[in-house]
């Protein structure tokens, strides 16, 4: 039975997991979920995926709908490429570079909370809040990355913290206007806000062909694909 994929195309927690099938070569069915449309409210979604979110993956018997527990997941069923170091302390950088982009980034950027924070404040104030709390992610990244990064975030080797970096590096270029080498939020930016460890792994990112068919614009769903 051929796993199936639950996605949104602009989902940067959907593009972690579209990457690290990529690189394992792993067959899957993709399947759209229409968020715009509220198709991840609905009671039979919310079945795969109790916080109505995506991703969520189902492998026969198996239903997993959280990013980092499907990468978990597939590292261990598909070792090829491996996503996680032998060495303990890469290993360690990795999950905490993920969690950083994890809990501490991506979470603040959500519709479900952009929306509140519309109305609890107004509308103009969402995008330079969310700007706020991605730049103080990418603070801390290029602090943690900056002895440890090669050619990718902790080495030459791709690994879990990039299918963690590259998606939201992505989402926070174009869908949040942050500029990563002199981003200029006067109002509310209490951080340094130039990303030179960041802006040079993002670069790397762009030849891989696995991040390439990642990218929110090649998904079946994107109106770039026009389906
Ligand atoms: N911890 C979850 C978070 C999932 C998540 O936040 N998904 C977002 C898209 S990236 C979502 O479905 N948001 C729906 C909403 O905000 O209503 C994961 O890593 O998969």
């Amino acid at each position: 039975m051929v796993m199936k994929f639950y996605s949104h195309y602009l989902s940067s927690c959907s593009f972690r997991v579209r990457i690290a099938l990529g690189l394992k070569g792993i067959h899957h069915e993709y399947v759209a979920v229409d968020m715009l449309n509220g198709q991840h409210l609905t009671d039979e979604f919310l079945k795969l995926s109790p916080l109505g979110m995506v991703p969520a993956l189902v492998d026969g018997d198996i239903i997993i709908a959280d990013s980092f527990a499907i990468l978990m997941y597939l590292e261990e069923k598909y070792p090829q490429h491996p996503l996680l170091p032998n060495d303990l302390q890469k290993r360690a950088l990795n999950y905490q570079a993920a969690n950083i982009v994890s809990s501490n980034i991506q979470p603040l950027q959500n519709p479900r909370i952009q929306k509140y924070i519309g109305e609890i404040s107004s509308p103009d104030k969402m995008l330079p809040w969310t700007q706020h709390h991605i730049c103080k992610g990418f603070a801390a990244l290029e602090k943690l990355l900056n002895n440890c990064a090669g050619k990718y975030a902790t080495g030459d080797e791709i690994s879990l913290a990039d299918c963690f970096i590259a998606p939201q590096v992505d989402a926070a270029r174009k869908r949040f206007k942050v500029d990563m080498r002199n981003f200029n939020c006067v109002q509310y930016m209490t951080v340094k806000n130039d990303y030179p460890v960041l802006s040079r792994l993002y670069e790397a990112y762009e030849e891989l062909p696995a991040f390439k068919d990642a990218m929110p614009e090649n998904q079946p769903d994107s109106p770039a694909v026009g389906i």
